[in-house]
């Protein structure tokens, strides 16, 4: 592995400049559609990007999700796929590489992020609890819900304020956690759920002052820290670019230092583990890893597959050596500020600082004639997607789903759309195409309509809604 410090031509002449610390081997042929295909597409979408045929998008930035590319390594290593039910040398690889770079002692395999949330949530969660965390996010608040918690967010305000510049959006108010702890009681917390980054919060970073902030208010009362590390080495790279005392540190070692301050992570390894599919659980605790041990096989798989296939676990513990390269989380990041600094230059309203995996389109101000309810953030991935093929996802009203108890819409300060950037799939020219297609977009925001919700599921509504558009 190669901790180096890239030291850029552009560096060199004074220049502020980056590029990819890749080059392409292998091409996937995309098109872009004529405007009559894609109003047709988007009908029969119901106005839900996520209804769309992936042969209709041009550029696809629906998710980060399972859409990175792989390397040659981790082709290499699908081809040394163990396929044996039991006790493949693929989970003791997976085991090593997480021990290794995030340092927890006992791992779980899943098949993803929300299979590792299902477990951790059933096993520590009792019906009547509380579970702070730092904003919300989908899938993991559905699983806490199920298992009979509420979640609370105790992120700290800046977070909820898109033009705010503070550099650690994601980090954890310790006056609103311990006001909560006073409230319901240390006993009704069973453990605080933190993440790095926080998606919802545009891939907002926590500081490593705050969970060492953190680590010692918890110590107090007793509650353990459980890390959502779905994005976590990217949040790394913001510590060594922001934090007093930590340029000279490799991503991985910041990465480390983090981890030590929690009991243990779950990991959608779809996003910086860079593998299309797969996930793991690891604690600490060795009675919370017999617990999980004995459920993987209920929900998942036996304990060294957990979901995934031999050779999944080969990329992917291939993927955890590479993702902690500071050369290509830098030009990941890099990549995304590019195109949030194109949004910048043209006074499109962004979630500012950019964050680590998307660009978060602000659609209330883009759009203040549509009421929330009227979904401006839907709106606004439909109209983008109409204008130019450009696949976003709406993060806002849709996204945050219905109160449980009231059954009234939630509505959240945060109004967005994201545009999330695959791990090496598109270059700076795509990004300069998504930036001219946004801009078109934005100049013609006063004629647009918003939309009524036709067809709405039970859980996690934004996958499989149907809009139409608002009379
Ligand atoms: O999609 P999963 O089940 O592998 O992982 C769920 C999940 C957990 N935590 C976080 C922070 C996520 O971002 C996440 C999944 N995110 C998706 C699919 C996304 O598009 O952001």
């Amino acid at each position: 592995m190669n901790n180096k410090k890239l030291i850029t031509m552009g560096e060199q002449f004074g220049r502020r400049s980056w590029a990819e610390p890749w080059k392409i081997k292998m091409v996937e042929p995309i098109r872009i559609t004529s405007p009559q295909e894609r109003r047709d597409a988007l009908e029969k979408a119901g106005y839900n990007t996520f209804l769309l045929h992936s042969k209709d998008v041009y550029i696809d930035l629906l998710t980060d999700s399972g859409t990175g590319a792989m390397s040659d390594r981790q082709w290499a290593g699908i081809m040394l796929g163990d396929e044996a039910y039991a006790g493949s040398r693929n989970f003791f690889h997976l085991e090593e590489a997480v021990q290794k770079y995030y340092g927890y002692r006992y791992l779980v395999p899943t098949h993803q992020g929300r299979g590792a949330e299902h477990l951790l949530s059933q096993a520590l969660i009792k019906p009547g609890q509380y579970v702070p965390g730092n904003m919300y996010f989908t899938t993991t608040r559905l699983h806490q819900e199920l298992a009979g918690g509420t979640f609370v967010d105790v992120i700290i305000d800046e977070a909820h304020d898109p033009p705010n510049l503070h550099p650690f959006k994601g980090n954890v108010d310790l006056d609103k956690l311990e006001a909560l702890v006073k409230r319901v009681g240390a006993e009704s917390i069973p453990y605080i759920s933190l993440a790095g980054t926080v998606n919802m919060a545009g891939g907002q970073p926590v500081s490593m002052a705050n969970v060492k902030a953190l680590r010692a208010l918890c110590d107090r009362y007793s509650i353990p820290i459980y890390l959502d590390a779905t994005r976590m080495v990217e949040n790394a790279f913001f510590i060594q670019e922001r934090e007093e005392g930590y340029k000279d540190k490799t991503i991985a070692a910041i990465l480390q230092e983090f981890c030590s301050f929690t009991d243990g992570a779950w990991m959608s390894a779809k996003k910086d583990n860079l593998v299309n599919i797969g996930g793991w659980l690891a604690v600490n605790d060795s009675d919370l890893f017999d617990a999980l041990r004995n459920m993987v096989v209920i929900y998942e798989g036996l304990h060294t597959y957990g979901g995934m296939a031999g050779r999944d676990m080969e990329a992917l513990a291939i993927g955890i050596t590479e993702a902690v390269d500071d050369d290509h989380v830098r030009s990941r990041v890099e990549q995304v500020r590019y195109l949030g600094n194109l949004l910048t230059n043209w006074e499109i309203p962004i979630v500012k600082p950019v964050g680590g995996h998307a660009i978060f389109l602000d659609a209330k101000s883009f759009y203040p004639h549509i009421p929330q309810d009227q979904f401006p953030a839907q709106t606004l991935a439909a109209g983008l997607y109409l204008d130019s093929g450009i696949r976003g996802m709406e993060r806002g009203i849709v996204s945050a789903g219905r109160d449980p108890k009231t059954g009234d819409h939630r509505y959240p300060a945060l109004e967005l759309t994201r545009l999330a950037i695959p791990r090496r799939v598109y270059t700076q020219a795509h990004m300069d195409v998504v930036a001219e297609a946004v801009k078109a977009v934005y100049d013609s925001r006063e004629q647009t309509k918003g939309l009524k919700m036709v067809y709405e599921p039970k859980y996690l509504r934004f996958f499989q809604a149907r809009f139409e558009r608002a009379s």
